[in-house]
C-alpha cells in the first residue's frame, strides 16, 4: 500500500487481480477497480457491455489479437460498485493457462497494476461504501470456517455493530449539543441541576449499552478464535487416544509407555458451530529426560490458559489430583471405563475410548459448555480488541459523568462526552483511522 511514485503505482492506478480461489477450477474471477475499466474492457471484448448485466463475450489479445477465453463479464460503473469506482469482473474458465494468459495481457496495458492485498476493500472503505467495523466483518467473513463465526462475522459486515454504536454515538452528541448550548448561552457557573439530570440519564443509558457489550465480547471474541480445551493428567490415563476419537483421525501416537506425548498436539474441531481447540499435552510426573520435563512444563502452561481442562484418571491407575493452583474451569474424566466400570466418582465424566462408553455424553456436555458461552443476542459484538479497548475508555468517561457529584463543572462535562463519543467514533473508523488500516488491511488476501 505504500506509494512507490509513478502513474503505475498511484492510488488512482486501475488495479487487477485474481478474486477467487487459487487452484484448479471451473471458474476463475479476475476483478479491476479504477478509472480504465471501461478502456480495458472494449479491448478485451470489443463490443460494448452494459453495466450491471452479465454479458458473455469472448475475450482477445490485445497485443497479439488471438483469442483468449469467452467469458461472462460484469461492468459496474462509479459509484454504483463494491469501490466506488468503475469496477469489472471477469469470469474466465478456470484453467491456469488462461488465467495465466488474461493476468499477463492487464499487465501490458498503461495505467494498470497487480492489487495489493486488501486494496479493493480499502478503496471501498476510502469512498464510504463500507466502515471499518464492516471491513473487519468481511475479513472475518471471509476468513470464517465454522456457523458461528459466520454468523458473527455477516452480522458486523452488514453493520450491526456500526448501527449499534452510530445509535450511541448520537445519543451522547445530542447531550453535548445542550452541554454546548449552556456553555455558550447560559449563565456563568456550573451546570443547572436539570440539565445534568438530562445529561445523566443520556450518560446512564448510553453506559448500559457499552457495558453489556463490554461483558459479553469473551463470547464474541471466542466465537472469532476459538475456545481451547486442554487434555490433562497422568500418563498414560488416555487423553492421546481422547484426543484422536474426538478429532476422528489419529492426530496423537498412542501407546502403551507412559511418556509417549511430549510435544502440545492441537487440533481444530467445530463443536456447536463454534471453533474449538483441543489441546494434548504430556502426562504430568516427574520427569527424569529433559525433553519430557519441557514438555510437562508447556503441559502445565497451556493448562493454565485454557478455557477449560478436562482432568484424566485412568479407571485402573492410582489417581492423581490436579494442581490446586489451577484457576481454568475443570471436569474431571474417569477413562478406561471398559477396565473398571464403577470407578468414577460422583460428578466425574466416566467414559471409555475402547468401548465407546461416555463419549457422546461428553460431547453433548461439550456442545452445551460451548453454547453457554456465546454471546446473547441483540447485544453489540464486540469481536477485537480495538472495539473492547474504545468500549472501556467510553465507559470510564461516561462512569465519571454518571457517578460524579450533583455539582459537575460544564467544561468537565463537555469534555468526558466528547471523550466517550470520540472512543465510540473510533469503533466504526470516524477518527484515527489511518494507524488502523495497516493492521486489517495486511491481513486481507490480494483480490479482496
Ligand atoms: N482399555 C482401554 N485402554 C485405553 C483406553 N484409552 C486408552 N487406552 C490405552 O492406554 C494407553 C495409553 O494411552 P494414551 O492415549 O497414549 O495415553 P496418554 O494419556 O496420552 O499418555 P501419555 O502421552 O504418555 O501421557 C494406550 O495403550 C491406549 O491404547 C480405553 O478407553 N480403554
Ligand atoms: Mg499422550
Amino acid at each position: 500500500m505504500d506509494a512507490k511514485g509513478g502513474d503505475q503505482t498511484a492510488p488512482g492506478a486501475t488495479i487487477y487481480a485474481v478474486a477467487s480461489g487459487g487452484g484448479k477450477a471451473a471458474i476463475c474471477v479476475v476483478r479491476l477497480s479504477g478509472r480504465r475499466c471501461g478502456e480495458v474492457l472494449s479491448r478485451l471484448t470489443r463490443r460494448p457491455v452494459a453495466p450491471r448485466e452479465a454479458a458473455l463475450r469472448q475475450i482477445w489479445s490485445p497485443s497479439t489479437g488471438t483469442l483468449i477465453d469467452q467469458a461472462l463479464v460484469l461492468y459496474f460503473q462509479a459509484p454504483a460498485s463494491f469501490t466506488g469506482e468503475d469496477c469489472l469482473e471477469l469470469h474466465l474458465h478456470g484453467g491456469r493457462g488462461v488465467v495465466a494468459a488474461v493476468l499477463r495481457e492487464l499487465g501490458t496495458l498503461e495505467g494498470l497494476r497487480p492489487a495489493e492485498p486488501g486494496e479493493f476493500t480499502r478503496r471501498a472503505l476510502l469512498a464510504g461504501k463500507l466502515d471499518l467495523a464492516e471491513v473487519e466483518g468481511l475479513a472475518d467473513l471471509i476468513d470464517s470456517e465454522t456457523e458461528q463465526q459466520r454468523a458473527q462475522a455477516v452480522k458486523q459486515f452488514s453493520g450491526g455493530l456500526t448501527g449499534h454504536v452510530a445509535l450511541w454515538r448520537e445519543r451522547l452528541l445530542e447531550a453535548l449539543a445542550l452541554v454546548t448550548a449552556e456553555i455558550d448561552f447560559g449563565d456563568e457557573g456550573d451546570v443547572p441541576a436539570d440539565l445534568i439530570g438530562t445529561i445523566r440519564a443520556h450518560s446512564a443509558e448510553v453506559l448500559g449499552y457499552v457495558d453489556a457489550a463490554l461483558a459479553q465480547q469473551k463470547g464474541a471474541a471466542r466465537v472469532r478464535d476459538g475456545i481451547s480445551i486442554v487434555l490433562a493428567g497422568p500418563p498414560n490415563a488416555g487423553k492421546s487416544s481422547l484426543l484422536n476419537v474426538l478429532a476422528g483421525r489419529e492426530a496423537a501416537i498412542v501407546s502403551e509407555y507412559a511418556g509417549t506425548t511430549r510435544d502440545v498436539i492441537e487440533v481444530a474441531l467445530d463443536i456447536a458451530g463454534v471453533p474449538v481447540w483441543l489441546v494434548d499435552t504430556a502426562g504430568l510426573r516427574e520427569a527424569e529426560h529433559p525433553a519430557e520435563a519441557e514438555g510437562i512444563a508447556r503441559a502445565q502452561a497451556r493448562a493454565a490458559q485454557a478455557d477449560l481442562v478436562l482432568w484424566l484418571n485412568a479407571a485402573d491407575e492410582p489417581r492423581l489430583e490436579p494442581p490446586p493452583k489451577l484457576s481454568t474451569e475443570l471436569w474431571r474424566v474417569t477413562t478406561k471405563a471398559d477396565l473398571a466400570p464403577g470407578a468414577a466418582q460422583a460428578g466425574e465424566i466416566a467414559l471409555s475410548v475402547r468401548s465407546g462408553v461416555g463419549l457422546d455424553a461428553l460431547v453433548t456436555r461439550l456442545a452445551d459448555y460451548v453454547r453457554e458461552r456465546l454471546p446473547q443476542e441483540g447485544v453489540a459484538l464486540l469481536t477485537r480488541q480495538r472495539h473492547v479497548q474504545a468500549c472501556a475508555r467510553a465507559s470510564l468517561a461516561l462512569r465519571r459523568i454518571v457517578e460524579g457529584g450533583p455539582e459537575l463543572a460544564m467544561d468537565l462535562l463537555a469534555a468526558d462526552l466528547q471523550q466517550a463519543a470520540r472512543a465510540l467514533a473510533e469503533v466504526i473508523g470516524l477518527i484515527d483511522v489511518e494507524q488502523v488500516l495497516d493492521d486489517i488491511f495486511s491481513r486481507f488476501c490480494i483480490g479482496k
